[in-house]
């Protein structure tokens, strides 16, 4: 039987997620993680968003981001490290995206971050499936 699972995460103006550490269930066949920006920032100065890859690909996905500017995202077009992302909110905003847990291996280490540039060393967290 298909299960959604809901996760709920909050970027800051202080450049901060509010959790470290998310975990998805064994028995979710997908998830709806949605992400709030609780500053007051616009998404240009203190923007946000959620972007999921396997632990070893997150420097990579950061730094190629870097030039891929704002109306993408930062995300580079069609970079098939990235597993699920939102788009970049800014304060008061929020989104969400939702994704298949087959695209996710037990056993894998995943890490989320933003990719807005700066954030990806401060902005990050492990998401658990298992
Ligand atoms: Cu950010």
């Amino acid at each position: 039987a298909a299960k959604v699972c809901k996760l709920e995460i909050a970027g800051t103006d202080q450049m901060q997620f509010d959790k470290k550490e998310l975990v998805v269930a064994p028995d979710c066949t997908s998830v709806e993680l949605t992400l709030k920006h609780t500053g007051k920032l616009p998404a240009q100065a203190m923007g946000h968003n959620w972007v999921l890859t396997k632990t070893a690909d997150a420097a990579g996905v950061a730094s190629d981001g870097l030039g891929a500017g704002f109306a993408s995202d930062h995300i580079k077009k069609g970079d098939a490290r990235v597993i699920a992302n939102t788009k970049i909110i800014g304060g008061g905003q929020s989104t969400s995206v939702t994704f298949p847990t087959s695209k996710l291996k037990k056993g894998e280490s995943y890490t989320y971050i933003c990719t807005f540039p700066g954030h990806s060393s401060i902005m990050k967290g492990v998401l658990k499936f298992n």
